[in-house]
């Protein structure tokens, strides 16, 4: 077992990561790049945090010779420099879903994909629940797996989304269900080339056996292309559009499973609550994997027919004067906010720009169908949309210094019938902590307005 650790970065998955191994007797250092991070508050967060030392900026090999583990914080590039030399010293690296996988109990189900996977999760959490109360949702929705693996009973279902960053730092993590939802380009400044993030993406099935299941959209061309790179879970496709001779399917409007020619059927589609085609997949997906991890499909439709969809995803906020809000700060990529304007029902403010991931906006402009009366842009990567944006001959453009500021705009100009929704294609972290923290601060701004 490991005794000397060094945990880098003082975030969520830090600060979880310093306290799951101090519980377990190890000695803690945490390292992070911030140099005027505020030590004592960090120490704070961490349940017997008194014990923990701090290296802030560089990292020296002379103290990397006494560390024999190495747990890196999703939001740090593999390879950052100080990372380079954490693996030449032979230092095991291991991200913060390893760890937790290490010390973890339970059976896991672990949803990865460009989008919908906080949606699909959150729905995988709610039926586990509903069928075994002391089950956990961890991972990239914003709950450390390191917070809960060691703690939780042998049973426990853990429905985990798992992001791209995460998936890169994975030695042994098996889960028993997986799922990949889609494949669209997203972090290519971190990963470089759409290949790699979509092999990064399959990695998620890469410790299964024969004994697990990888659950796989049929309609994703991206997805179905790189199928073989599963080499030993069993592959269960789900599709919206086509039905399949074994899989999770729409038939007559409803869900059904067909496995070894019988078929079950899950639910009727005209239930479910939440909008939209992408919603569909979302629901074919989460069915599926609660399937195949055994829950019984009363329990399954039951939680799924009520299910009102999660914060931050094309999330209504309020009505005034007629205008309707949608908070859809979740819509962190472009594909994502097609669909957040592909689900306005008529004349939109739209609200985009943020922190630069090196994404195209092409066709993010051309999903505006007619839809857009203003684009109001803010944050890094403003002028990049908007050049993208006039050479589509798109041109009503607004440039505003603050997400306040761009609210207050469209309040100003909108008139009954309109829909001012937030849905920045980009990023958070050029302006603010989280996209969480952005969704939040523009639900306070739109209540504020009156
Ligand atoms: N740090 C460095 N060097 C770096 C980068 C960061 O020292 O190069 C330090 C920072 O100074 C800071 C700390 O590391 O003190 C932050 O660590 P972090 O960026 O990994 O953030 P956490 O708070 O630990 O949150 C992480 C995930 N963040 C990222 O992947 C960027 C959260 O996902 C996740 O919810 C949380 O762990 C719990 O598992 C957020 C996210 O934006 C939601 N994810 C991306 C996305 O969904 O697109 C992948």
């Amino acid at each position: 077992m490991f005794k000397k650790v060094c945990v880098a970065g003082a975030g969520k998955s830090g600060k979880a990561a310093a306290e799951l191994l101090l519980r377990n007797g190890m000695e803690v250092t945490i390292f992070d790049q911030n140099e005027s991070l505020d030590t004592e508050n960090v120490k704070s967060d961490i349940k017997g945090g008194e014990s923990v030392s701090f290296v802030l900026g560089d990292l020296s090999e002379e103290f990397l010779g006494g560390i024999d583990l190495f747990v890196i914080s999703p939001g740090i590039p593999v390879d950052a420099d100080f990372v380079k030399t954490v693996d030449k010293l032979n230092i095991p690296i291991w991200g913060e879903i390893e760890l937790g996988y290490f010390f973890a109990r339970g059976t896991i189900a672990a949803i990865t994909g460009t989008n919908g996977k906080t949606t699909t999760t959150t729905l995988v959490g709610e039926i586990f629940k509903a069928y075994k109360d002391d089950s956990i949702v961890v991972g990239n929705i914003g709950i450390p797996f390191t917070e809960y693996a060691d703690r939780c009973p042998e049973g426990t279902l853990v429905a985990a989304e798992i992001s791209s960053f995460q998936l890169e730092t994975i030695h042994t993590f098996r889960p028993h269900v997986s799922a990949i939802l889609n494949l669209t380009p997203d972090h290519l400044n971190r990963h470089y080339t759409f290949d790699n993030y979509a092999r990064i993406k399959f990695d998620i099935a890469r410790n299964q056996t024969e004994d697990d299941f990888v659950i796989l959209n049929h309609d994703d061309s991206e997805v179905v292309a790189r199928r073989d790179l599963v080499k030993n879970a069993k592959v269960v496709y789900f599709s919206r559009l086509t039905e399949l001779d074994e899989g999770v399917f729409v038939k007559n409007g409803n869900v059904v499973v067909r496995e070894d020619g019988k078929e079950t059927e899950i639910l009727p589609l005209s239930e479910v609550k939440i909008l939209g085609s992408h919603n569909v997949e979302n629901v074919l997906a989460a069915a599926a994997v609660c399937y195949y991890m055994g829950i019984p499909v009363d329990i399954i439709r039951e939680v799924t027919v009520n299910f009102l969809g999660v914060e931050h995803r094309i999330e209504y906020v309020r009505t005034l004067n007629g205008v309707k809000y949608y908070n859809d700060s979740k819509g962190t990529n472009p594909d994502a906010a097609i669909k957040g304007i592909g689900a306005m029902p008529g004349p939109t403010f739209l609200i985009g720009g943020g922190y630069d991931k090196k994404s195209e906006y092409d066709e993010w402009i051309d999903a505006f169908d007619g839809k857009v009366k203003a684009l109001v842009l803010i944050g890094e990567t403003a002028e990049k949309i908007a050049e993208t944006a006039r050479a589509h001959g798109f041109t009503d453009i607004v440039f505003k210094d603050s997400l306040k500021e761009a609210v207050e705009f469209c309040h100003e100009n909108s008139v009954d019938g309109d829909n001012v929704l937030l849905s920045p294609a980009c990023a958070s972290w050029d302006m603010f902590k989280s996209y969480e923290e952005r969704g939040r601060l523009f639900k306070e701004y739109v209540n504020e307005l009156i």
